[in-house]
């Protein structure tokens, strides 16, 4: 039995982290038997991050390696897929995790009206006494990245701007499909999906949140996605 080592659910999701979502919409879809281990720290797993899984006493840490694992155990998640096709979706699913991600990021740590809820959920395991302190070191940490990677030094407004052709790009391909490749889920679903959702499920409303809710095709394939993996659940 494989165990996913995943932060805990968070804003009506599976998890606060979108890698984490991912992970286990591809432990759904490789078939395999998988229970959740929750925790919110991650100092001791090999990259320091989560999702992580133990699999035969090994942790295999990192979203594409336990892809990689995974395939490696005769898991097919673009069965059917040409190499156009795999090479498209390649691309969406550095379009989700290296873009879409940050935007993510900079929504829940970098708005102050938010702030407290999010540092409370993410942190609920510290003592309230340190709580502060001990979060807002990490968030100080986390703005600064942010302002090297660039999308921190962008307003609201043009983040919006920078997010919409990724969107287009989204919606062009699921204008006749259900899911980004036909109608079944694939890899990248697994990657976009949670991505997509992850902005919605922010706490307050953001010009990203709106901009996506007014989309129905978006909505309707987030809900298809949301669907494949329940809130708390397992294989
Ligand atoms: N490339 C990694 C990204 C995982 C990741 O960024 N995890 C974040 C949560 S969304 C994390 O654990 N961050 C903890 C930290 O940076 O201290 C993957 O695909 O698994």
């Amino acid at each position: 039995m494989i165990t996913l080592l995943t932060y805990p659910p968070a804003f009506g999701q599976f998890s606060g982290s979108p890698f984490c979502i991912k992970a286990a919409h591809l432990l759904k879809l490789s078939g395999q038997h998988w229970k959740r281990e929750n925790t919110l720290d991650p100092r001791m797993m090999p990259y320091k991050k989560l999702p992580v899984i133990r699999a035969e006493d090994q942790l295999i840490a990192d979203s594409d390696m336990i892809r990689a694992y995974l395939e490696a155990q005769g898991a097919t998640f673009d069965e059917g897929l040409s190499e156009l096709d795999k090479s498209t979706s390649r691309a969406f699913i550095r379009m989700a995790e290296e873009h879409i991600y940050f935007h993510i990021v900079l929504d829940r740590w970098g708005n102050d009206d938010i702030w407290p809820e999010v540092r409370d959920t993410y942190f609920a395991s510290v003592p309230k006494l340190i709580r502060g302190m001990v979060a807002n070191k990490i968030r100080r940490n986390l703005l600064a990245a942010m302002q090297v990677q660039g999308l921190g030094r962008f307003t609201p407004e043009q983040r919006l701007a920078r997010l919409e052709p990724d969107l287009d790009a989204l919606v062009t391909r699921l204008w006749q499909n259900h899911f980004l490749f036909g109608d079944r889920p694939t890899a990248a679903d697994a990657s976009v999906g949670p991505m997509l959702s992850a902005i919605i499920a922010s706490p307050g409303e953001t010009a990203l949140a709106s901009r996506i809710k007014e989309n129905a095709i978006l909505m309707g394939y987030i809900s298809r996605v949301e669907e494949m993996l329940p809130t708390g659940g397992c294989a």
